[in-house]
């Protein structure tokens, strides 16, 4: 490799920081690069002042009781981060330095050696200043301050609609962190992303775009783009005699270092060099379940006048996307198409994985993406009310082949798309993420916002809304035109939910992707645009059976509550507090009208009497909910294409729509998920008193064929009847097997006291058990559980006697600990063996392990 000139310094790590009251101080006297900040806070950046000030006892965990309400102080003061480096200059070199901050939140002033370099007003995007004149060889100072919110939005005007606050339109700034319907008002400060110093000489690769224009197997092309930038200093351009000639090498890597294609000596025009690449027999990117996710790095080398000034090297996959709306006959569709096929997009909403969005550590990106693909989803969508998420997000997605739906940052109100500076910031942010992120294989959509334009209409069809669509200039002008211009290579999306014919409102499930929020939430559907929306508080108007009902497209977001599991609760709650209905049980649950949980759980498992049977009912309401729904979404594949459920985490340990926890301890729907979103699904449709539907969801790239069996048992574990059917499918279809009436499975047994099982014999799909009756109808005689714990091997064996064992439940006193399995059903005999690990390998309580069932518990 030839030596690049460019050099890159890192400047995150240990910082130092302070508080003032707004006017205490003179900027300039706390920004003076002399100043002894020896009696200041250590603080870790990329971090944030809220973590600093916990790491260093300060503060109270803020996730502890309510403790987050003792912190709002914070949001109130002036803060200041400072730190210095050393730097050695050569005096007579043309260096340019640029000083980088992948994230500032929010209103900061930036000095360096006591000058100010610049202001930032915006937390979802990276800052890049010109410090070349600032900085001097040996010892320099960085300090940063960073204003409290209110002097930024006290004098602006309030809209009459911004979900959970009234100030965050104006503040470009992670809308959760005012509170949300799943988290708590912790708005932070500080410096939550990386800091570095960038040098250059002569010329920099100021952006480099690579997209895939066409895939076959013998072929791809892949278009590389490179902006170029002259770094010399005005003076320095004028000295030379002739200018600088630039070139580009522009070259694919395999795994094994080869060079697979290149491009050499390209020359830069109008600051451009560009190429297309020809690959041979090109490994192409695929989701994990559909194939290998490759990697190429590709690499950019720019040279000014023969030597080699800066270089880009960044993983890259070969891969197409598109978006389809449209079937051959012409009717509506959603599906996304990767690589020439049609896939069946399945996942869930992510939310930022902590509230301390600064704090969070590289190795729980890397987890929950691997969680997700255990679960076998294959889309995340990143949702608007967070941040455009870190590197090592997309990193984790490009690596175990996940792709991302990305909103862009807004979600649920108004944004004064009137007024210049701060659309002039918001395009500012728009186009830094373009950049950043478009040449990420897992990225396959660009969306405008979250729920806006569908809850706009919706809000002033109430009257909730008189003024106007403020914002909408930014999901319908501005976000497309800068994707027009800076990466027309994947599909974009004004809204989510999007779409509506013939007078049906946004959330229409004939056109474009849906949000189900009659389970749950209680909204009444059908509704057309302009009619008064009307939501229906009662145990049929939330009910997940409500799910067979819709026909959509694309279900973007559906889902329901589920408890946090034991260990989660137990620890961040005050002692004595872990019981149903306490004060600090509520302060978990952040959504509006308590009740529509109740409804749900008493339509369907019975309402629980206390905490146990909170966690346990909760969690088997969702577990069964998202299946009902799931299971149903994918039978009609021929029409629906994606089921994200809301939502795949949390931040912070609260009770929410999370599949998993904020210890990272899964619920139960994330152990059924590897069952519902299993690449061939085998799937009973029924509802009581009316026919057995089996059938058979096959999303994988080949035919499947061998038998499907039916056993159906008694609660004691009695076969009442055994029968199999031939099954051939083809490849990402969903075939309906049989249809048997109630009575001839039942022979002389009521519907009550059966359970019934698909199983795949001669190929592969995971067994799926099913119970012809709600919970609450079925009386489950006493199951007996042994339990046999393997130390050596991490692992445990429960097996159940005298009757089914319903939702058997391990739980260890420990946060991210992956089980194998959880929360199954094992017919009397039936044993089951999980295993057990930490991702860090800790070593596992087992002596406290906790094995129980709905109706039973360790013999
Ligand atoms: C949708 C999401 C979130 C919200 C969730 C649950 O509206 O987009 O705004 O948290 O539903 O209410």
């Amino acid at each position: 490799m030839v030596n690049v000139h460019r050099s890159t310094q890192d400047l995150s790590g240990q910082w130092r920081i302070q508080h003032y009251e707004v006017g205490e101080k003179r900027a300039m006297d706390v920004a003076a690069a002399a100043l002894d900040d020896r009696f200041w806070i250590g603080a870790a950046v990329p971090g944030d002042v809220h973590g600093a000030l916990v790491e260093r006892g300060i503060i109270d965990p803020p996730y502890f009781g309510h403790n987050d309400a003792k912190s709002r102080w914070i949001e109130q003061k002036e803060w200041w981060y400072r730190t210095t480096f050393n730097l050695e200059l050569d005096a007579s070199s043309e260096e340019h330095v640029e000083l980088v901050f992948e994230g500032l939140d929010t209103f900061a002033t930036v000095y360096v050696n006591g000058h100010e370099a610049g202001k930032t007003t915006n937390m979802l995007m990276s800052h890049t200043l010109d410090v070349t004149r600032l900085l001097r060889s040996g010892w320099n100072a960085i300090a940063v301050k960073f204003d409290p919110l209110h002097l930024h939005h006290r004098d602006k005007e309030m809209f009459d609609w911004s979900s959970y606050t009234k100030e965050r339109p104006w503040l470009r700034k992670a809308a959760m962190n005012f509170g949300w319907d799943w988290g708590p008002r912790i708005v932070t400060v500080g410096i939550w992303g990386a800091v570095r110093l960038e040098r250059y000489t002569v010329a920099k690769l100021q952006n480099v775009y690579a997209r895939t224009e066409s895939v076959s197997k013998t072929e791809a092309q892949v278009q590389v783009t490179a902006d170029v930038q002259s770094v010399l200093s005005f003076r320095s351009r004028h000295k030379r005699a002739q200018p600088v000639i630039t070139t580009c090498d522009i070259r694919l890597i395999n795994d094994t270092g080869d060079v697979v294609a290149s491009s050499a000596s390209l020359s830069v025009t109008e600051g451009k060099a560009e190429t297309v690449l020809d690959v041979l027999h090109p490994r192409l990117w695929w989701t994990h379940d559909l194939g290998e996710p490759y990697l190429y790095n590709l690499e950019v080398t720019l040279y000014a006048d023969g030597i080699a000034v800066d270089r880009y090297y960044q993983a890259y996959g070969i891969r197409t996307i598109e978006l389809t709306l449209h079937n051959e006959q012409g009717e509506g569709r959603f599906a996304f198409i990767l690589n020439g096929l049609t896939i069946y997009a399945k996942g869930a909403n992510w939310i930022p994985a902590d509230q301390l969005i600064g704090m969070i550590p590289n190795s729980r990106y890397r987890e929950l993406v691997e969680l997700s693909v255990e679960a076998h989803m294959n889309m995340l969508r990143v949702w608007a009310g967070g941040i455009y998420e870190k590197d090592v997000f997309y990193d984790e997605c490009d690596r175990q082949g996940v792709l991302v739906w990305q909103d862009f940052a807004f979600a649920n109100a108004l944004f004064p798309d009137f007024n210049r500076d701060f659309m002039h910031n918001v395009q500012q942010e728009v186009e830094n993420n373009v950049l950043r992120l478009r040449n990420r294989a897992s990225l396959a959509i660009w969306c405008g916002n979250n729920e806006i334009d569908w809850l706009y209409d919706m809000k002033t069809a109430s009257g909730d809304i008189t003024s106007p669509f403020y914002g909408q200039h930014i999901y319908h002008e501005l976000i497309p035109e800068a994707l027009e211009r800076l990466d027309p290579s994947r599909p974009y999306w004004p809204s989510s939910p999007y779409g509506g014919n013939h007078g049906q409102d946004a959330n229409d499930p004939d056109t474009g992707d849906r949000h189900n929020w009659q389970v749950w939430h209680g909204s009444v559907y059908p509704r057309k645009e302009g009619e008064i929306p009307v939501l229906d508080y009662s145990i049929e108007g939330v009910t997940f059976k409500n799910y067979k009902k819709d026909h959509a497209l694309f279900s973007s977001e559906f889902g329901m509550h589920a408890s946090a599991n034991r260990y989660t609760l137990e620890k961040n709650m005050p002692a004595g507090q872990f019981y149903w209905g306490s004060p600090e049980m509520a302060y978990r649950n952040k959504d509006t009208n308590h009740q529509k949980g109740i409804l749900l759980m008493e339509g369907y498992t019975g309402i629980p009497q206390n905490i146990e049977e909170y966690m346990n009912f909760s969690m088997l309401t969702q577990a069964e909910g998202l299946r009902y729904g799931i299971e149903h979404f994918r039978r009609i594949n021929d029409r629906n294409s994606g089921a994200l459920v809301w939502q795949l985490n949390d931040s912070w340990p609260g009770t929410s729509w999370s599949m998993i926890d904020y210890e990272l301890l899964p619920k139960a729907s994330f152990y059924y998920a590897k069952t519902f979103f299993h690449p061939v699904l085998l799937s009973l449709e029924h509802e009581p008193e009316q026919p057995l539907s089996l059938w058979v969801v096959n999303d994988t790239r080949d035919e499947v064929a061998g038998e499907l069996r039916l056993n159906v048992y008694d609660l004691h574990g009695e076969r009442l009847y055994s029968t199999t059917y031939e099954v051939r499918v083809q490849a990402q279809t969903s075939m309906r097997i049989e249809t048997l009436e109630e009575a001839e499975v039942l022979g002389t047994r009521q519907a009550e006291e059966v359970m019934v099982e698909l199983r795949a014999e001669g190929f592969k799909a995971p067994m799926n058990r099913y119970f012809l009756r709600d919970p609450k109808d079925i009386v489950l005689p006493q199951s007996q559980l042994s339990v046999h714990v393997n130390e050596e091997e991490q692992s445990v064996t429960v097996t159940a006697s005298a009757a089914i064992a319903r939702m058997v439940k391990l739980e260890l006193p420990l946060g991210r600990i992956r089980c194998s399995d959880n929360y199954f059903d094992l017919l009397p005999g039936e044993s089951r063996t999980v295993t057990l690990r930490h991702p860090e390998n800790r070593a596992l309580p087992l002596t406290e392990l906790r094995v129980s069932a709905l109706n039973g518990i360790e013999a």
